[in-house]
């Protein structure tokens, strides 16, 4: 399985490059790899005239103007910070892009994509995404005047038949939240811009992060981050993010950013900054810890099924080795048994914590139907798979055999649980 440690593809560290007053000297010349990029794209010292390594925390809300109007690049914290340019600047370089800009939250990113909208405007989105993806677009983007429909994305056939003559967003999530479901990204790419041509083709790329897969290369319009997971990796922070290689795209969402004012803090830009200096490695042990937590259930009795893009039996495999270098540590999974067999399995774990959220260095577990996509209505949970059996682990850095140790005595007691309700019936 490749890696993006091995990828090399020219792209500029400096891109979005030289505005706002910087003057680096000591521009990278010469193709660097992503683990490179990742470490020095938006963070020439020349910039700071303290020459600072570490992008400082720029808090001034405000910029003092040499004369009324003529300013240094920054004039007022919503619509510009300097921390906040290296994030982006950083973002743009990982995403392969042009531009890159970045928000309150993920949804905020989604909130800023779908104000490029107009009342009476058609949105597309996969059927299986992030509970509150669907969520906004049903129950509130609904309430503008946005016509909104889901189709099953894991055929590209089912985008072209759902596409109408006023879609203006098309929402895609690879693979999906929680139920590992792949878009084939280039093939929607190819139907979007022949039929819809008008259309801006977005891919959450959350679950993969910069690191694993390059949505903007396979012909999406917009990569789009929840940077509270991978790319920041840490749980500490809550932001968002969009790259694209777009000017007229950018300039209307620069121009939204600071119009909608859902803008992140210098100190949270700071530390999302610092975790994508880190984001390579840690990609490289999610991978290594997701696969073998992946393949210990796939073996283990109390599992009836494991979805995860890097195992031959996910019925999209062949696609994931074509269009992703690698896989995170997201691995999904139904518990023999029920519901209550579910829960005392999570309930004895002891390093795996029980919460919503992914992507971070430490192990998380949760049961979607009643945490994260419990916001879905009953029957779109039951027709995607959501059920109360279904466990969605993140599995972090841990050393893996703990995690293996972990996962093999809660599920022992799970069992025991288990065969004991059925010998009592
Ligand atoms: O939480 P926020 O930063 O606003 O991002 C929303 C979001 C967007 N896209 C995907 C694929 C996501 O998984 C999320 C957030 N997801 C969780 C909080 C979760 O536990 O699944």
């Amino acid at each position: 399985m490749s890696s993006n440690g091995e990828n090399c593809n020219g792209v500029d560290i400096n891109s979005q490059n030289g505005t706002n007053g910087t003057n680096k000297d000591n521009q990278i010349t010469f193709d660097v790899h992503f683990a490179t990029r990742a470490l020095h794209a938006g963070q020439d010292p020349s910039q700071w005239t303290s020459r600072a390594v570490v992008p400082p925390i720029s808090m001034s809300t405000t910029f003092a103007q040499y004369s009324p109007g003529n300013f240094s690049g920054f004039d007022y914290g919503r619509s510009g910070n300097p921390t906040r340019k290296c994030l982006e600047e950083a973002i743009a370089s990982l995403e392969e892009a042009q531009y890159a800009l970045c928000f309150a939250s993920g949804l905020s990113a989604q909130l800023n994509v779908t104000h490029l909208l107009s009342a009476g405007d058609h949105i597309l989105c996969f059927d299986d995404v992030y509970g509150g993806t669907n969520r906004y677009f049903r129950t509130v983007a609904a309430r503008l005047g946005l016509e909104i429909s889901f189709a099953d994305a894991r055929d590209p056939q089912n985008v072209l038949k759902a596409l109408k003559p006023n879609t203006r967003l098309v929402w895609m999530e690879t693979p999906t939240n929680p139920t590992m479901k792949l878009v084939d990204i280039k093939a929607v790419a190819a139907i979007v811009k022949r039929e819809a041509p008008e259309a801006i083709y977005v891919v959450d790329n959350t679950f993969m992060s910069s690191y694993f897969q390059q949505p903007l290369s396979l012909g999406a319009d917009i990569a789009m981050h929840s940077l509270t997971k991978y790319m920041n990796g840490h749980a500490d922070v809550v932001m968002g993010a969009i790259a694209t290689n777009s000017k007229d795209i950018y300039d209307k969402l620069k121009y939204l950013q600071n119009s909608l004012g859902a803008v992140p803090s210098p100190f949270d830009c700071f530390l999302v900054n610092r975790g994508l200096k880190t984001l390579a490695v840690r990609m490289d042990k999610h991978q290594e810890n997701g696969l073998a937590v992946a393949r210990f259930l796939e073996s283990h009795p109390m599992v009836k099924k494991v979805i995860h893009p890097g195992l031959k039996s996910h019925p999209q495999h062949e696609l994931a080795l074509r269009q992703c270098s690698g896989f995170s540590g997201m691995v999904s999974a139904y518990i023999e048994g029920d519901g209550e067999t579910a829960s005392v399995f999570i309930k004895n774990l002891k390093l795996f914590i029980l919460a919503e959220s992914l992507g971070s260095v430490e192990s998380l577990i949760e049961i979607p139907a009643l945490m994260t996509h419990q916001s879905l209505p009953k029957e779109t949970r039951e027709m995607l798979g959501i059920s109360d059996t279904l466990i969605r682990l993140s599995v972090g850095i841990e050393a893996t055999e703990d995690l293996l140790s972990d996962l093999s005595q809660a599920l022992n007691i799970a069992k025991e649980f288990y065969d004991r309700k059925v010998s009592l019936k």
